[in-house]
């Protein structure tokens, strides 16, 4: 699945892309701006690489619907995560906050989520996206084939977008959650359970919501199945 990137120019100059320079790149000079302004200048950045792949999703959908007569996106919704959240998950994981370390370490500031119907067209968007030469899958998570310990089901895909902005060209980093209208659903409800942080869920709480996700996992194979009959999608879907 992985397109990956040896190399890109940036005012005519080549730079060889690997790990240690390919998150630095995207923070502004810091040599002719003021903190704030590059905080600014950054989210800029983000914010680009979320518009890039939103529109490369829409582009993918109404050609499908154009030739298949149906959606395999039923919704996109984006975010820029807060700086409350950027600061609390560098915390976590015991970073300094400085800038490089936000931009190394962070890789949901920009996120996208994309609903599906079904689990075909979950991994048809994902197989699509990554193919595409501006972009390079960085990491994947299919917690569908692992569901996490709660019980969370999604496909997670990491990808630097290349964007072009009017004098340099940048490669964003963009967290891409993609899942079935019934991970979707779940996962909605049971962030809107913890929404209370103080009301802790008991062990038979956690089993309990373990136990509506396998019943929602089981409903999306049956649906994928009834898919397969009506479009005749013979996607593997273990
Ligand atoms: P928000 O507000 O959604 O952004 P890493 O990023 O690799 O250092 P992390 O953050 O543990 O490690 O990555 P993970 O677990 O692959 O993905 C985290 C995101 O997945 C979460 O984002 C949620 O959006 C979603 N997620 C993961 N587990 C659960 C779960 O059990 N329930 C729900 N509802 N969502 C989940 P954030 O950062 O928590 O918040």
């Amino acid at each position: 699945m992985a397109n990956i990137m040896e190399s890109i120019t940036i005012e005519g100059e080549v730079i060889e892309v690997n790990d240690e320079n390919r998150y630095a790149m995207l923070v502004p000079d810091t040599q002719v701006l003021d903190m704030s302004t590059i905080y600014k200048q950054l989210m800029f950045y983000y914010e680009a690489g979320i518009d890039q792949i939103t529109s490369k999703l829409q582009i993918m959908n109404k050609e499908f619907a154009l030739t298949n007569d149906r959606n395999p996106i039923e919704s996109i919704k984006s975010r820029i995560k807060s700086m409350e959240s950027i600061m609390n998950k560098m915390q976590k994981k015991y970073l300094e906050m400085t800038l490089e370390n936000l931009v190394r370490n962070i890789k949901d500031v920009a996120g996208i989520r994309v609903v599906c119907p079904f689990i075909s067209d979950v991994y048809r968007i994902a197989e699509i996206l990554s193919s595409q030469s501006d972009i390079d899958v960085i990491e994947v998570k299919d917690y569908i084939k692992e569901p996490k310990e709660s019980g969370y089901r999604s496909l997670h895909l990491i990808v630097m977008v290349e964007v072009n902005f009017s004098t340099q060209k940048k490669k964003v980093p963009v967290e891409i959650q993609l899942r079935t209208i019934a991970m979707n659903c779940w996962a909605s409800l049971e962030h809107q359970l913890h929404y209370k942080k103080e009301h802790a869920f008991t062990e038979e709480m956690k089993e309990e919501l373990k136990a509506c996700a396998v019943q929602l996992a089981d409903t999306d194979m049956r649906m994928q199945s009834l898919s397969n009959q009506v479009f005749g999608e013979n996607k593997d879907v273990e």
